[in-house]
């Protein structure tokens, strides 16, 4: 809902210190001829207003969006993180209290950071150029909302490619129900990296894309077989489903593997890598819950939970009925929340995320008191290569509380189109940006028929809404709720919603670089507000990343001994 005060906080984009911070800000840097930077900081600064009435101003947390290293392979790289002041990532409130934030953006470029699943007013929703401008450098922007759902959400960046560079975090909102289910719980956020700056993986993307469409019209390829679409069948390991045991397993299979776009150099575990895993101490008997989040930029995962049982109990912080098993699927973006037993016997239990269509692994350890941890611990299946994912698990998931009965009045298309060889993904054969948008009226009960007419999974995220997935290629059923459905190549996936959050709304691909290159639009409500919606500013920001580069080094030659990372740029 959006109430007066949501109005005015939206409006409220103010400096860090705004009582003495905004003056500073332009005083330091206006002395040098800094036009461009005025026109950035400007944008925040106009925008300020007098404090928001509101009754929670001891409630907000800040968190800072900001450079942060992590090593991998031994190497330490600069990447960037959103935490609190005490270091904590990301944020996780009371269902109760509601939704307090100050984003404060500390990095040398623009950011906007999305509150990824949650059912929200609209314009807090935190995409630029869609629900608001981007948060300039050194300025901060408030978020404040009634919370509607408990559960595993996350939070990223929605600005350019930063996604990949880490801007992300868990978000989980606590509520009293879950406690009783469990005695101890563990969020794992789970991420991939690669050394390659996220602009030259999309350049290299593109890059590849040309050259194949020249060697195909060069006829130096058979026809209509892009290079990456190897017909060689391999060993993979997949999904399946047991049906003497009732549960969801590994197989070895031999199968032709699954098209990824980008080689990655490691997957992370809550900003971790495989050599150097997170150990969580549980003791014999307890009840764990595991919060697994899907914050990878462009890989799908597989759970392995070996020796342990597990049950998923939740898709997307939304319940569903038990689903027990071993091996669970994960795309970017979804989130899984296994429930698993300690046994009596105790141990080391490694918990792995193994990349689609890669040998690449990374996990987490639970451990009870007293064991010893061996090197190399988690290593307990071989380095095989994943298979793809698919609908095995999706078809068996069944939502603890449906949607009510209620005819479908809207019934929307959305065909998935686009290759690797072209590097343009679309939607309905139209590639952002553009003016197009799925079109609803407030209060129908909408159904998305997303087909897939790729030869890639898309992992399809409405923002704002959850909805329910009600058919799998043909077979109807009472689904999952959700807020991100995988889309398997050639499937068909039909999910509905009611729409009551007037707006407008992204709705994309979450693969960064298949949202980045197209696979993108919005939901718009009849009569919604859409002064944010700028497409064509949207492509300025994606098509021309070295802008971004050029502003790095434009803020740190402006800023040449006054920016010490870590603290509130405008404090000083
Ligand atoms: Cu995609």
């Amino acid at each position: 809902m959006l109430n007066r005060r949501n109005v005015k906080a939206v409006l409220r984009v103010t400096a860090d210190t705004p009582r003495c911070g905004r003056n500073l800000v332009m005083k330091c840097y206006c002395t040098r001829k800094a036009s461009l930077f005025i026109a950035i900081v400007a944008t925040g600064v106009l925008r300020a207003a007098a404090p928001t009435e509101t009754s929670s101003e001891s409630e907000t947390v800040k968190i800072f969006a900001r450079e942060s290293p992590i090593t991998v392979r031994g190497k330490t790289v600069k990447v960037t993180a959103i935490t609190q002041s005490n270091g904590e990532h990301g944020y996780s409130p009371e269902k109760t209290t509601g939704f307090h934030v100050e984003v404060v953006n500390q990095l040398p470029i623009p950011t906007s950071i999305h509150w990824h699943g949650l059912i929200l007013p609209n314009l807090m929703d935190g995409v630029p150029f869609v629900t608001q401008d981007p948060i300039p450098p050194g300025a901060s922007r408030r978020y404040d909302f009634p919370l509607k759902q408990s559960g595993s959400y996350w939070m990223h960046s929605h600005y350019g490619l930063q996604e990949q560079q880490l801007l992300s975090a868990p978000m989980v909102i606590r509520s009293a129900g879950h406690a009783k289910v469990t005695d101890v719980e563990f969020t794992v956020m789970l991420s991939d990296f690669s050394f390659t700056s996220p602009q030259d993986i999309l350049k290299g993307l593109i890059g590849k894309a040309q050259r194949m469409k020249g060697m195909q019209q060069e006829k130096e390829m058979p026809e209509s077989k892009p290079m990456s679409m190897s017909e060689q069948k391999e060993s993979l390991v997949v999904q399946k489903w047991d049906a003497a045991s009732n549960r969801l397993v590994a197989q070895e299979v031999q199968a032709t593997p699954p098209d990824v776009d980008v080689k990655y150099d490691a997957l992370l575990a809550n900003r971790r890598t495989i050599d150097n895993p997170q150990v969580f101490e549980v003791k014999p008997g307890q009840r764990v819950l595991l919060r697994l989040m899907g914050a990878a930029s462009a890989t799908n995962f597989f759970i392995d939970t070996g020796k342990l049982d597990a049950t998923i109990i939740a898709t997307d912080g939304e319940d569903v009925e038990p689903l027990k098993g071993n091996f669970f699927q994960l795309s970017t973006a979804q989130r899984l929340d296994l429930l698993v037993t300690i046994p009596q016997t105790g141990g080391v239990f490694p918990v792995l995320a193994l990349g689609e269509g890669s040998a690449l692994q990374t996990g987490v350890l639970l451990a009870t008191p007293g064991t010893k941890i061996p090197k190399q611990t988690l290593a307990i299946r071989a380095q095989q290569k994943m298979g793809g994912l698919d609908n095995t698990q999706e078809r068996r998931l069944a939502a603890k509380n449906s949607l009510p009965e209620r005819p479908v009045q809207r019934s929307l298309p959305s065909v998935l189109g686009g290759s690797m060889t072209t590097c343009i993904w679309t939607i309905n054969g139209a590639s952002y940006p553009n003016q197009n948008s799925l079109n609803v009226k407030a209060g129908e009960r909408v159904e998305l028929v997303i087909s897939n007419t790729t030869g890639m999974s898309h992992p399809m995220h409405l923002h704002g809404h959850v909805f329910e997935v009600t058919e799998i290629d043909g077979q109807k059923i009472t689904g999952a709720k959700r807020d991100t459905i995988l889309v398997p190549p050639k499937s068909t996936i039909k999910v509905i919603f009611d729409a009551n959050d007037p707006g407008v709304w992204a709705y994309h691909c979450h693969i960064l670089y298949h949202l980045a290159t197209g696979m993108f639009t919005v939901l718009k409500y009849e009569n919604a507000d859409i002064k944010f919606w700028k497409p064509e500013k949207t492509a300025t920001e994606l098509e021309n990343p070295l802008k971004l580069t050029n502003a790095t080094a434009f803020w740190r030659e402006m800023t040449a001994g006054l920016f010490t990372s870590g603290e509130p740029v405008i404090s000083r």
